[in-house]
């Protein structure tokens, strides 16, 4: 068994229905279980600004032995194709119906040229880091530079209310 964190985004159309119909796809995956969600959070848009606001969410995905995470970025890719996401290679940080990253996956550590893991931005995002701080404040980020999810989270600029989000530069 390992358990898998993936982070939830959509800025585009009823982006709260698109969440809640990954989140089914997730949950019908062969050999997973849908173990925990975080809140959704209204998020400020990070990297490009000029684009709708974010709903974004973060959850545990417990897989049996069968998966890794090669496989589990091919589901992923197939339910955001499934849910009518469209990609813009000329706007890499841009609106999306559905974005499904894998920010963790178990203690695992990989670089390959399209799959990096833990996920390369997850240290820079309060949009990716207080819903997984919601989930597993302790976790261990496993990407060399040591400490967990909440210290990580104590380093970066952001300003919160209720489930809002937006940056505290
Ligand atoms: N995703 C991006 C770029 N910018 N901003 C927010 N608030 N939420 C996102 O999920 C997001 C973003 C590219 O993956
Ligand atoms: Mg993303
Ligand atoms: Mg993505």
């Amino acid at each position: 068994m390992i358990t898998a964190y993936l982070g939830l985004g959509s800025n585009l159309g009823d982006r709260e229905a698109h969440l809640a119909a990954a989140r089914e796809r997730l949950a019908a995956l062969p050999g997973a279980t849908l173990a925990a969600g975080s809140p959704v959070y209204a998020t400020e848009p990070w990297g490009d600004a000029d684009q709708p606001g974010f709903r974004n969410q973060v959850v545990a995905l417990e897989l049996d032995d069968s998966w890794s995470a090669r496989r589990l970025l091919a589901a992923l890719q197939a339910i955001e194709a499934a849910l009518g996401r469209v990609r813009d290679p000329g706007r890499r940080f841009g609106p999306r119906t559905i974005d499904l990253d894998i920010l963790l996956f178990g203690g695992q550590r990989l670089n390959e040229p399209d799959l990096v893991v833990p996920h390369p931005r997850l240290r820079q995002r309060a949009f990716v880091l207080v819903p997984l701080a919601d989930l597993a404040p302790d976790l261990p980020i496993p990407d060399g530079q040591g400490g967990g999810v909440a210290e990580a989270l104590a380093k970066i600029p952001f300003k919160i209310s209720g489930n809002s989000l937006w940056s505290g530069d």
